[in-house]
């Protein structure tokens, strides 16, 4: 079904004249901060947008569990243990709620992540650098938490309403998520000379990453426009981009720590802060498949896809058990 739409999908932002009207009445209720719900009626490319970008937020939840998760049993305190873990679970829990409202579009669950494990739906890019230390757990909490918020609250007033509530619920329990992070960084940056280091060195390496995560500059995005006229997105990727810089330079002053881009100053006549653009080559050979640890992230899914399938073939036999009785009882 999603193939099917991608195929059919339309491109540019059609102009009040272009629009049929359907089109035209479907605009003016997102022009008025109305809710879409499923059962309304909606543009094909509309769905398709949806379908890509809730799809492939709900796997990034998923796969973004690995690299934290391989920390579960190395995390240096019981407490942090228990704390890391919770936070993993709730990233499970965020893939499910995608998922589902995902599924309100029409698209099953076993579709799209059929659609991930063929490559042809992405995740997010930063799950595709390694975590290589405990430093890097507090560096993920920091930053790709922080990112992911700062790209999240906007999308609590997305224009389709399941996927507007399910980002409702997932804020609340990401700014504990940065919380913990940042709570990492701070031992290790008051720590020794060593764990100083280790904070910095966690820093250097997923700075530009993270930076990477609010997708293409403005002039490279292709969904962009379209996402904005819908109020899929509320912002642009270099609005976001820009708030976190600007929210994080302070925080890792606070941490002593320095932030690896000799470009960055403040800029008093932009009231913001100038920075560096992260390596855009980089960015797409990563979304292409060809990161530190695609291949390993995609063999973890196709595994467990494939570990979980006597679950599934299990629950569906003991559903048609369930059901064939229920025929025969009436
Ligand atoms: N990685 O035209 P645009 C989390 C693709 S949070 C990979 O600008 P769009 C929490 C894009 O899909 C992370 N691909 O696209 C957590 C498109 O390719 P396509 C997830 C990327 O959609 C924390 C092409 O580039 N958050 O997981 C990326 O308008 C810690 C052109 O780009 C969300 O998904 C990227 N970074 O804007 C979990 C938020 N950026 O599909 C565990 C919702 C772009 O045509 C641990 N999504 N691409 O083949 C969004 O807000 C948007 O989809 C953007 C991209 C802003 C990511």
């Amino acid at each position: 079904m999603y193939a099917q739409l991608v195929k059919t999908a339309g491109t540019g932002v059609k102009t009040r004249e272009e629009m049929s009207d359907e089109e035209r009445n479907f605009q003016d209720r997102v022009d008025r901060d109305e809710k879409i719900e499923p059962k309304d009626w909606m543009p094909d490319d509309y769905r398709a947008t949806l379908i890509r970008q809730i799809g492939q937020h709900a796997h990034s939840e998923i796969v973004g569990q690995l690299p934290e998760g391989n920390w579960i049993t190395r995390a240096p305190t019981l407490e942090r243990k228990a704390i890391l873990l919770a936070k993993v679970q709730d990233e499970a829990g965020h893939g499910l709620y995608l998922y589902c409202a995902a599924e309100t579009l029409g698209v099953s669950r076993d579709e799209l992540t059929e659609e991930l494990l063929s490559g042809r739906m992405k995740y997010s890019s930063i799950f595709n650098y390694p975590t290589l230390n405990w430093a890097d757990i507090g560096a993920v909490g920091w930053l790709v938490d922080g990112a992911a918020i700062m790209n999240q609250v906007p999308l609590q007033r997305t224009s389709y309403g399941p996927y507007s509530r399910a980002m409702i619920r997932i804020c609340k329990e990401e700014s504990f998520h940065q919380r913990q992070g940042y709570d990492i960084m701070m031992k290790m940056a008051e720590g020794s000379e060593a764990q100083r280091r280790m904070a910095q060195d966690a820093l250097n390496r997923f700075w530009y990453p993270s930076l990477m995560m609010f997708g293409p500059s403005d002039k490279d995005s292709v969904h962009s426009a379209q996402s904005l006229a819908w109020k899929i997105k509320i912002d642009t990727n270099d609005e976001l981009r820009q708030r976190f810089v600007d929210q994080t330079v302070p925080q890792a002053k606070y941490l002593g720590l320095t932030i690896p881009d000799e470009n960055l100053k403040w800029n008093e006549e932009r009231g913001a802060h100038d920075f560096s653009e992260p390596d855009w080559a980089e960015f797409f050979n990563v979304i292409k498949g060809k990161g530190p640890c695609n291949v390993e992230r995609m063999e973890a899914r196709v595994n467990a896809w494939e570990d979980g399938a006597w679950v599934r073939d299990g629950l569906l036999a003991h559903g048609r058990k369930k059901s064939a009785a229920r025929t025969a009882a009436e």
